[in-house]
């Protein structure tokens, strides 16, 4: 059987799957995020950018009226880019929205500033349309404003989301804390290797993003999820989703679908061959250039992924 948790560098246990919340809708995600916990999940991924946390505080809410406990549930949320200069007014305006006073895992969402006094505090634009990013910023003051939110006791472990291994080698020089989670996309169509592999020598632990290629999980087609789900006679999404197990990553799976929901705790163990099978996959889009990105940062800027989007 996979494992059911995992162990942070802070000696935190963290469940090895959760719920995700991006494009969860209003009058859909509060039931998404109470059914998952009372039917088994003990992770919730959410963020302030999603702009849904309110109704993720009022699914948590419903949940702990259900007899859920707090210290049962993992929370996780994100420093959205107009709050990398001021964390932790960005911590308490999540905090307020979920309805809590600690958060388990608080992320830096992405390494970038778009402007903290723009005219929007999630996509602020500049006059001519276009992203209002302010380019004299550096992610290591942003990490600095990280660790010392420990103190206050908002946040349990504080991380990362989104860096490519040139990232991380510009911060943990300057990191009293090293990250304990980088939430980074990744599936067998963009395994992130070095990454993955990087992260795993400096005791990050990875958080695997869009498992089933995000919005409609265009990767449940693929032809070695297809065969390796046959032999197993589990759905694809059972497979993509195990891919992580033995990877020792964590995996966030969005759905709104009840028996979704369910059917995506169910994870199997991957033999051999279907991890070489997947493998092979990875690198030969790796070898065709073809490897697929579904969550393409919508900023215009090079953070160093191996396909340098
Ligand atoms: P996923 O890869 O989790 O795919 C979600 C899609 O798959 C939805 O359309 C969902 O539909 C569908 N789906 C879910 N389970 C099943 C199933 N068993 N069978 C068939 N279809 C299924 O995409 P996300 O991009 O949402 O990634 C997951 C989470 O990761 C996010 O929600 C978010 O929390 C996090 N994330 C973080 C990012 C970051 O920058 N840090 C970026 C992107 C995601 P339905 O809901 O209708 O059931
Ligand atoms: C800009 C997309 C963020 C999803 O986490």
């Amino acid at each position: 059987m996979p494992p059911s948790t995992f162990t942070l560098n802070n000696g935190q246990k963290i469940p090895a799957i959760g719920l995700g919340t991006w494009q969860s809708p209003p009058g859909q995600v509060k039931s998404a995020v109470s059914y998952a916990l009372q039917n088994g999940y003990k992770l919730i991924d959410g963020a302030y950018c999603y702009a849904n946390e309110d109704e993720v505080g009022q699914g948590l809410a419903a949940a702990f009226e259900k007899g859920v406990k707090r210290e049962d549930v993992f929370v996780v949320t994100k420093v959205w880019t107009t709050y990398n200069t001021r964390v932790e007014v960005g911590l308490d305006k999540s905090l307020k929205s979920l309805g809590l006073d600690y958060v388990d895992l608080f992320l830096v969402h992405w390494p970038l500033l778009m402007n903290p006094d723009g005219d929007d505090d999630r996509f602020p634009k500049k006059a001519d349309g276009s992203r209002d990013i302010i380019h004299d910023y550096n992610h290591v003051d942003t990490w600095k404003q990280m660790e010392a939110l420990l103190a206050t006791g908002k946040t349990k472990a504080i991380g990362v989301c989104n860096y490519s291994k040139r990232y991380l080698e510009q911060l943990l020089p300057h990191a009293k804390v090293i990250p304990a989670v980088n939430q980074i996309e990744n599936h067998p169509a963009l395994p992130q290797q070095e990454i993955v592999d990087y992260c795993r020598e400096k005791g990050i632990h990875v958080m695997a993003y869009s498992p089933l290629g995000s919005t409609g999980g265009p990767l449940m087609t693929a032809e070695p999820v297809v065969k390796i789900a046959e032999k197993h006679g589990v759905k694809p999404s059972t497979v993509l989703l195990s891919y992580h197990a033995p990877r020792e990553s964590i995996v966030i799976p969005k759905s709104v679908t009840p028996e979704r929901i369910k059917e995506n705790l169910q994870l199997i163990d991957l033999d051999d061959e279907d991890q070489k099978l997947l493998r092979e996959y990875s690198d030969k889009l790796t070898a065709e250039g073809k490897l697929q990105r579904f969550v393409y940062p919508p900023f215009g800027v090079d953070f160093g992924f191996p396909d340098k989007s």
